[in-house]
């Protein structure tokens, strides 16, 4: 506002200023004086300094008052998305990515939660459940660029409550959009579904194949309610980012060289060790992975065409809080997850 306040008083006192040297001008005969500031010359001159005003507001404006951002989290209880959440802040505060990025968390609950949060992860304990509320987001800002061009951003990122533990077979595919979270999430910027590949070890196996079934169902009218939602047109749906994550990717790995403390057959749901992750440093493990991705993107190949059909920024991402590529790197696919939900 005091901005605003400036760039009024500078107009007025050229203006004030014109008038008083074009009268100066007319007093002591000095015709050039007069001719020169004639009223066509006077106009440009405000016409220049109104279109400076707005543009420097504009910028201003931009940081003043910051952009909003949400991003929703989507996927069926004990799939990951909180461990996930933490996994990215915890990357952030410990500048593994997004260097240069300012991002400070708002409000005691975001930070409460995200330092407890983050203090569990990196000690192997359960996160604390997510039952309590409704909706829980967590809020931060976000500041990028320190010149004029920097830009302020408020983000929420919306956890999906419900962490019963009610199994997944009691689930309808419309459980999630009758929840007061789905309404929230409607109004969202990106969207990131969640496949929990905990249930994906045996492509062959029955739960599997329910397990995909539930998923591509649910999501798809997740997507329709969305875009349902935004059916006056008043926002672009084509534009927004829309990602498929699929969490614990370190379970993919039971081969003899993978970790036994983070595979499924051994560690089912229990929190995995953040101390000893599964490192992605050996050809072999690399090549394993990348063919069982392979294989989980065919499997998943007609939600995947679905999605990408629907908005030009869709992607799909492989996650795990408990794999690394090298012993002191980023965990597994956050720098993409962070890139891809982030505002640019
Ligand atoms: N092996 C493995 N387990 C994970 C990973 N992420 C989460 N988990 C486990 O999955 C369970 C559910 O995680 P949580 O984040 O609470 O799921 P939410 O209900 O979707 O928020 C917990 O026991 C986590 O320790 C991962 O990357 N790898
Ligand atoms: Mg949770």
């Amino acid at each position: 506002m005091s901005f605003l306040k400036n760039m009024t008083l500078i107009v007025l006192g050229a203006l004030t200023g014109f008038v008083l040297l074009g009268g100066l001008g007319a007093a002591l005969g000095l015709e050039f004086l007069t001719e020169f500031l004639t009223l066509e010359a006077a106009s440009l001159v405000a016409l220049w300094l109104a279109i400076t005003a707005v543009i420097t507001t504009y910028h201003e404006g931009k940081r003043a008052f910051p952009i909003s951002h949400m991003v929703s989290f989507i996927g069926y209880p004990r799939s990951g998305k909180t461990t996930l959440i933490t996994a990215l802040f915890s990357e952030v505060f410990a500048q593994r990515i997004l260097r240069g990025v300012n991002i400070i968390p708002r409000g005691a609950e975001t930070i409460e939660r995200v330092n407890e949060d983050i203090a569990r992860l990196e000690t192997g304990r359960e996160l604390a459940p997510t039952t309590a509320q409704d909706l829980f987001s967590y809020r931060v800002e976000m500041l990028t660029g320190k010149t004029s061009l920097s830009r302020r951003y408020k983000i929420e990122i919306g956890d999906f409550p419900g962490e019963d533990s009610e199994n997944l077979a009691n689930k309808d595919a419309a459980w999630l959009h009758k929840t007061k979270y789905f309404q929230w999430a409607l109004n969202a910027d990106v969207f990131i579904f969640v496949i929990d590949l905990e249930n994906l070890t045996d492509l062959g196996d029955d739960r599997a194949r329910e397990y995909k079934s539930l998923l591509e169902r649910s999501f798809r009218a997740a997507w329709q309610r969305i875009k349902e939602h935004h059916y006056d047109g008043a926002r672009k749906l084509r534009n927004n980012p829309v990602i498929l994550a699929f969490t614990k990717a370190d379970l993919l790995l039971d081969s003899e060289n993978s970790y036994r403390e983070n595979s499924a057959a051994s560690a089912g749901n229990a929190p995995g060790n953040y101390h000893r992750p599964v490192v992605l440093d050996s050809k072999e493990r690399n090549r394993e992975l990348s063919e069982k991705q392979e294989s989980i993107e065919a499997y998943f190949r007609d939600i995947i065409q679905y999605l990408g059909s629907e908005t030009s920024r869709f992607h799909v991402i492989f996650t795990s809080a408990f794999a690394k590529e090298k012993p002191d790197s980023v965990r597994f696919g956050i720098e993409e997850l962070a890139r891809s939900v982030l505002p640019k």
